[in-house]
């Protein structure tokens, strides 16, 4: 029976997995790299300059830090430009039922995602206001280290033990795990083999089956 639900953003709640791919995609292009079915898989749930490191493979040391520094810039500016067209109507299937089902019981609802977007990406869906707290990427370490879901379990002032986390990839897995939580992996069967639970997606979870007597 859990206490407080953490959510990632990207892949879980909304299809923004799809507009990173296809702005560090136009990067790849425009730098003429490879680009295989592979990275996609691998660069989901990394943070940024990580990221960029998975693109650039062994041609990383061609760049300087500055270099680097720009390139992930232009591919944010490409992301921002892509998030605008966001609207509720991309809200993943059954996103929207759970975070409402959730608030409507008060069960406290915490966000760790690595995104410095996040803000940006729940306004454009319209769930901004269910979210109890979001944790912030910038003051702690990358998934798979489990920091982002600690420092959102510390603010909803829940133990680790009592909160359920939603991911689709495997580093952010692997983080829930580290932090001593309940892993829900959402989407692709092996990469998230190490999840406790798995689900094609959010509209097939039951959370009835985990949130019983959590009402005072
Ligand atoms: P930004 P999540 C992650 O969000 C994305 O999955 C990943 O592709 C992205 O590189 C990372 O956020 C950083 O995002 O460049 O917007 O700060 O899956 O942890 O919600
Ligand atoms: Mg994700």
């Amino acid at each position: 029976n859990f206490r407080a639900a953490i959510f990632d953003l990207d892949g879980v709640i909304a299809d923004t997995a799809r507009l990173h791919l296809q702005a560090w995609r136009q990067l790849a292009d425009e730098l003429q790299l490879p680009w295989t079915a592979d990275s996609e898989e691998k660069l989901k749930g990394l943070e940024r300059m990580t990221s960029l490191e998975v693109i650039l493979r062994g041609r990383s040391v061609a760049f300087s830090e500055e270099e680097k520094v720009a390139l992930t810039e232009y591919k944010n500016h490409r992301y921002r430009e892509l998030i605008k067209s966001l609207t509720p109507a991309d809200l993943l299937p059954g996103a929207g039922e759970l975070l409402h089902w959730l608030r409507a019981r008060r069960i406290p609802i915490g966000l760790a995602s690595a995104s410095k977007n996040a803000p940006a990406v729940l306004q454009a869906l319209e769930i901004a206001d269910c979210f109890t707290v979001i944790a912030d990427p910038t003051k702690t370490a990358p998934k798979p280290a489990p920091d982002i879901f600690l420092a959102a379990a510390r603010e909803l002032a829940v133990e680790p033990g009592q909160c359920l986390a939603f991911e689709d990839a495997a580093a952010g897995v692997a983080a829930i795990r580290a932090a001593g939580m309940t892993a829900v992996g959402v989407g692709d069967k092996w990469a998230l083999r190490g999840a406790d639970y798995l689900l094609a997606g959010l509209d097939r979870f039951e959370p009835e089956e985990f949130f019983r007597q959590t009402l005072p």
